[in-house]
């Protein structure tokens, strides 16, 4: 039988398990990734294991997030990132050296590997060829340590290309449209393969655009063929030496397979604020534009910034509209700078912002209220620009550049018969002196630790009885932006629990952090894809840093599932989707018996007190899953077992 590319890649680096949709299995990791707003956590807790350096292949600590400066909390982040990476055998990517994502692509991701992150967009990495999966911070700091990486083998979708696409039309809009097809949960428990003969004619950073936002389809990862353009672009890149050529078998099986006919796709866009609410710009072309925002981990590389210099070369953006521009790396802004691109983007009027995420996370270029504002991003969620109120739409490069011009939302199609041209480069500009190498002496190297870096929150086991009141009912796809908001004023305490959870659920209940110290915890109630979006562990630590013990859902999302875990935290489902509209806030509930049940691998019985009433919930947890939180989080677990 013909084996799929992932079930390759999987069985190359196998350590337990069988590669059958649904099976428990783990799979070693050969390079591992952080970003400033998640890293400090992950070597918090990398530090506790007591392992004097990294034991993966390549690791690679990444600032890009906290790059505001007001006040000394980030930058005392980024001194501890530093030194911890030079003594622990880890590469630091500079701040102002670019997006994890995008230098990742550039330098380091390398067909047949597999890379994890502590982000959730990692699977960017899956354009090249290699399995990148997005994880908690504490699943990345084990993987450091050399265990391997345990998650249910997804089942695996085939998504077949054919045709190319027309002009005005991009890679984003084929993301776009399977999102519009699949929805943001679409993807829980599956791996998209790309593959047909639309494929070919997708460069690599096209293709990263597409495995980017796969992460909002809930996906486990998305995955590309290494073919002639894997290898143009390593090429390009001075890296030829990494490449493999690498394809699925001719009668290789799938779960599932999706056909787009590329001819017939459109240029689309999602409106607010919903990466899945997806209709042709044309419907929603006529609204008034006050921001457009060009950049962010999609969307910002050479090709995409080059093309829309040259829509804009010669022309100025409209009176009303505020237009940035986020190079995703800094191989992008000195290429665009050298190649004269970032004088015609700022002779049109563009803001020209550092290499980071900016806009993206709320760091910055907040709209103004109830402003539509234009975004190539991956995210739209409410308020996560830091404008409450906000409008945000994601598109493709041309369509944000068209609207830049023209101050309403329009159809790129208006600009003329074809875009621009921008070919590949055959070279790019090589300069890693941004990525600074461990120390050969890691024993002189003393780790700066500000009063911004806190010790790490730790638990007990998990108790026999939980007890106490439903402190929030939610709805349906609670993101962690909802949970644990970032922006520019929480992002800073990253590396600060007790700070941090000051902000827990806030924007759906500012009053939640007191009730729930008051209480000493509680439950949460969550509806559908409970937790979907960002990988930030700090939406479980700070749960459990108040003392919530267990969330109650419908349903989760994979990596917020697994970081509940990692902290000790129950994720229980709903038997009968009924007990959910029963339940109500402020219901004071009870679970007895926890660790007997759980150790008989039973489902457990919640008593609500209030209502005189009793429900039952299932865990789905595995063995493993199981013996972790009974130990109290993964940490626990991981030192029990050492
Ligand atoms: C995001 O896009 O939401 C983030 C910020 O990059 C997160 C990580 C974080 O919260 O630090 C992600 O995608 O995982
Ligand atoms: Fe940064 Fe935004 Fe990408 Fe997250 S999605 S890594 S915040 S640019």
């Amino acid at each position: 039988m013909g084996k799929n590319l992932v079930q390759k890649i999987f069985e190359s680096h196998l350590v337990r398990g069988r590669l059958e949709p649904r099976e428990d299995i783990a799979i070693s990791i050969d390079q591992t990734l952080t970003q400033d707003a998640t890293g400090t956590m992950a070597y918090l807790q990398f530090e506790v294991l007591g392992i004097p350096r990294v034991k993966t292949r390549l690791s690679v600590s990444y600032v890009d997030h906290n790059m505001l400066q007001t006040g000394f909390e980030n930058a005392d982040d980024h001194r501890f990132l530093q030194t911890f990476a030079a003594k622990y055998g880890i590469l630091f990517s500079k701040p102002g050296n670019g997006i994890c994502h995008q230098v990742h692509l550039e330098r380091f991701a390398k067909p047949g590997e597999t890379l994890l992150g502590s982000d959730s967009h990692t699977p960017n990495a899956g354009a090249m060829g290699m399995i990148a999966i997005g994880a908690g911070g504490l699943d990345v700091a084990i993987a450091m340590g050399g265990e391997p990486y345990y998650l249910k083998m997804p089942e695996v979708v085939l998504v077949r290309l054919k045709g190319r696409l027309g002009p005005w039309v991009s890679s984003k809009d084929i993301i776009l449209e399977i999102l519009r097809r699949l929805t943001v949960k679409g993807g829980v428990g599956k791996i998209f393969e790309f593959g047909g003969s639309g494929v070919k004619a997708l460069s690599i950073p096209e293709r990263a655009t597409i495995a980017n936002l796969g992460a909002e389809l809930g996906a486990t990862t998305t995955l590309f063929p290494s073919d002639k353009q894997t290898l143009e672009f390593l090429k390009a890149q001075e890296r030829e030496r990494d490449w493999i050529p690498l394809q699925p078998d001719p009668d290789a099986r799938y779960d599932q397979v999706i056909e787009i006919d590329l001819r017939k796709l459109e240029p689309l866009i999602a409106q607010p604020s919903s990466p899945d609410r997806v209709t042709p710009v044309r419907e929603a072309a006529g609204k008034e534009v006050k921001q457009v925002c060009i950049g962010s981990c999609n969307n910002s590389s050479y090709m995409d910034l080059m093309s829309v210099a040259k829509i804009l070369k010669g022309k100025k953006i409209h009176s009303n509209v505020s237009l940035t521009i986020t190079p995703g790396s800094k191989q992008v802004f000195e290429m665009i700078a050298r190649k004269g691109a970032l004088a015609d983007l700022i002779q049109a009027g563009a803001r020209i912002l550092e290499s980071a995420c900016g806009p993206c996370i709320g760091m910055g270029q907040a709209p103004s209220s109830d402003a539509v504002s234009i975004r190539t991003m991956n995210r739209n969620f409410q308020g996560r620009s830091g404008s409450p109120d906000d409008q945000i739409y994601l598109a493709s490069p041309y369509v944000a550049a068209a609207c830049a011009l023209r101050g309403i939302i329009t159809d790129p199609r208006e600009l003329g018969q074809k875009p621009p041209r921008v070919p590949m480069p055959r070279k790019f500009l090589i300069d890693d002196s941004m990525i600074l190498l461990p120390s050969p002496d890691p024993e002189k190297v003393a780790i700066e630790r500000g009063p911004n870096i806190k010790p790490l929150p730790t638990r007990a086991h998990l108790e026999d009885l939980i007890e106490g009141k439903v402190l929030l009912k939610l709805g349906d796809h609670i993101t962690t932006d909802h949970i644990i908001p970032a922006g520019a004023r929480v992002l800073p305490l990253r590396s600060n629990i007790p700070a941090i959870s000051e902000h827990l659920f806030e924007r759906l209940d500012p009053d939640f952090f007191k009730k729930a110290i008051e209480l000493r915890g509680g439950f949460v109630v969550g509806g559908e894809n409970y937790g979907q979006g960002s990988s930030r562990e700090h939406a479980a630590l700070a749960p459990m840093f108040v003392g919530i013990r267990a969330i109650i859902a419908k349903s989760y999302a994979r990596i917020h599932r697994s970081n509940l875990i990692n902290f000790g935290i129950l994720p229980l489902t709903f038997k009968d989707e009924k007990d959910y509209e029963r339940i109500e806030q402020g219901n004071q509930l009870r679970i007895e018996k926890i660790r007997d049940r759980l150790q008989a691998n039973g489902s457990l019985t919640i008593q609500n007190v209030t209502q005189g009433s009793a429900f039952e919930v299932s865990h789905g947890l595995n063995q493993r899953e199981i013996e972790m939180l009974l130990a109290g989080g993964l940490l626990n677990y991981t030192r029990l077992s050492a």
